[in-house]
């Protein structure tokens, strides 16, 4: 899916903004043809929530309403036009004019319309429904309970599986952009580090399948190093520029495609010359081992929630840089497109991460589905969702010189019978559409052991989330440390050919608390901690990479276990260092090897 573009041969409009937005009550009756009454402003991309004050407000089950108006002029009429969203959080239905387009489920990937017939010359009408219901359907996973108290009206609550806050509404960018009649729909493009380059295009339209491709590859100077002909093909680059962390070397396929008819289209693709693989329980970044130091990130901050934030975004990867940090994981869900682009040219490492969150009976003070332990695989019903979600992740972010793997969930109940069965099929899926076969994992926790895990041989490298010294051993730090060793040898037993890295390992911590004994909450006990698992990681060689929970504190539901959130960050909410960051600092600005 490409991103949108201005090109010799297409148009962009941005329809970010302020838009008219309203909650809608259970049956209230809904008119996509006509403007809204009673409607309030709303930012687009922003999380809705914590716009506007109320808790009924912020805590809204179920649906809501965007809306605006947006001209066309006579010249973006000739050819196709679009109405793409970076992503609708959960499902969004959409219509233009009082006619339906479509929908679509899953609130952090990408969708488009093509509105050539429904949109005119003049102004037209965008209305936009939203859900935002998690349940056992849905990614992340959730459910939903009817309240009932004498002599109060019943009340829906949502419970998320999952310990973020349920930010939803229209959270990343929206356009309208052009492209002429026959089209490129995608571009696939892989450059490895001998240079070689593979290519695929995909074209819509009358006889696209007869139109004639050109592509070219321009270096980073806009000089042309190759070029091609053909909707698929390889060629070779001359010693190309690698990518990696230290010089983030970008590369573009400039794609033209002309149809018989003369129509032409012209697209640019931004990848990089590298390989990732997996030997001797190494990551490998252009053949070399690459030790990962980051964290597990949400995409969040204060008042616009995970509305994308170009100037939090660069922000926060201006701090990876800083700490030293060589990467993340997008944790719990697909972060933005444009994320992934400034990851891409700053050279950071991404774990790109599906929104399989929530799929255990779980931790959090919610459960799942009454909270029956035994139910987790028989009565979600989110596999076949899940498969569209990958696809979708993989077909979003395949060309990404960033994008090192992909990670199929966090956290499911990977120790309970069925968990193989339900995570094979999607492994082998993405595996198949990505072709550069980046590795794959599925991020487990503490109820997952050596003994009981059932997927730890599905995945390509081993992603523990573990919590020793925190949820339990809790102020133990030196039982902490044995039972996490213990632990870790046994996953490499199990699987001596295969990196093992943290996917979490982290603490409450309250800025400015301080404790002489370093007790919990105390920004002494973060160091401590931090320290503790520190050594136990450089005392096993096979260990491939150690990432902290977590990047930031972040907003989570109301709970008894959350104090205004989670405060595991290293940094706080509003991207202060806590004592922490200046250990992990020092930690990881000496691991170089060579990244
Ligand atoms: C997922 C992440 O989203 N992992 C959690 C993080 C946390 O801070 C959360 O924010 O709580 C930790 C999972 C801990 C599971 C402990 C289970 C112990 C059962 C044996």
């Amino acid at each position: 899916m490409l991103y949108p573009r201005m090109t010799s041969s297409r148009m962009v409009f941005e329809l970010n903004g302020i838009w008219d937005f309203k909650l809608l009550k259970k049956k209230e009756e809904r008119d996509a043809g006509r403007r809204l009454k009673d409607s309030m402003p709303m930012p687009v991309p922003s999380s809705y929530n914590d716009i506007y004050p109320g808790r009924d407000f912020a805590d809204h089950v179920g649906d809501m309403v965007y809306q605006r108006t947006f001209t066309v002029t006579n010249p973006v009429k000739q050819g196709r036009l679009f109405l793409r969203f970076g992503a609708v959080t959960h499902t969004a239905e959409v219509w233009l004019n009082g006619e339906l387009l479509g929908s679509h489920k899953g609130g952090f990937l990408p969708f488009s319309f093509e509105i050539s017939k429904q949109s005119r010359v003049g102004e037209n009408l965008l209305t936009v429904f939203v859900n935002n219901i998690v349940d056992y359907t849905t990614l992340p996973c959730g459910r939903v309970v009817e309240e009932e108290f004498p002599g109060l009206e019943q009340r829906t609550v949502n419970l998320p599986n999952f310990d973020f806050y349920n930010y939803s509404g229209i959270m990343r960018p929206v356009w309208i952009y052009t492209t002429p009649d026959v089209y490129i729909e995608d571009i696939e493009v892989y450059g490895k580090m001998d240079g070689s380059v593979y290519w695929k295009i995909q074209a819509e339209g009358e006889s696209a399948d007869k139109a004639k491709v050109t592509v070219r590859v321009l270096d980073a100077e806009g000089r042309c190093v190759y070029t091609g002909t053909g909707y698929s093909g390889s060629g070779r680059v001359e010693a190309p520029r690698l990518w990696d962390t230290q010089d983030p070397y970008l590369y573009r396929l400039w794609v033209r495609l002309q149809s018989k008819s003369g129509n032409v289209d012209e697209y640019t693709e931004i990848f990089g010359f590298r390989e990732v693989s997996i030997r001797d329980c190494r990551i490998l970044l252009n053949e070399k081992p690459v030790y990962l130091k980051g964290f597990g990130k949400h995409e969040e901050g204060g008042s616009r929630g995970r509305g994308t934030d170009m100037a939090l975004m660069t922000k926060d990867l201006g701090l990876l840089k800083w700490i030293g940090a060589n990467s993340f994981r997008t944790s719990h869900y697909p972060n933005s497109e444009e994320m992934m682009q400034l990851c891409d040219r700053m050279g950071i490492l991404v774990i790109d991460e599906s929104p399989a969150v929530g799929l255990n009976t779980g931790f959090t003070a919610t459960g799942l589905l009454g909270g029956n332990p035994k139910g987790t695989w028989e009565t979600l019903r989110t596999k076949e969702h899940h498969k569209h979600v990958m696809e979708e992740m993989v077909k979003r972010d395949k060309n990404h010189p960033c994008v090192i793997a992909w990670s199929a969930a966090n956290e499911p109940a990977s120790q309970e019978d069925g968990a193989k069965e339900y995570f094979a099929p999607l492994v082998a899926l993405t595996k198949e559409k990505d072709i550069q076969k980046r590795p794959v994992t599925i991020v487990t926790y503490e109820g997952s052991t050596p003994k009981t895990c059932k997927v730890a041989e599905l995945c390509d490298f081993l992603v523990l989330n573990r919590y020793r010294g925190w949820y339990d051993t809790e102020g133990n730090l030196k039982g902490a440390a044995v039972k996490l060793k213990e632990e870790l040898e046994g996953f490499h037993v199990r699987c001596p050919e295969k990196p093992i890295m943290l996917g979490e390992y982290g603490a409450d911590t309250i800025a400015g608390l301080h404790d002489l004994n370093a007790r919990l909450f105390s920004e002494e006990y973060q160091t401590e901690f931090m320290r503790a698992y520190g050594e136990v990681f450089d005392s096993l060689p096979y260990i491939a990479g150690e990432h902290v929970w977590v990047f930031a504190d972040f907003a989570t539901a109301e709970n008894i276990k959350r104090v205004d959130g989670n405060k595991k960050g290293i940094f706080t909410r509003d991207r202060r260092p806590k004592q922490a960051a200046y250990f992990l600092k020092s930690r990881w600005e000496e691991i170089r090897n060579p990244y």
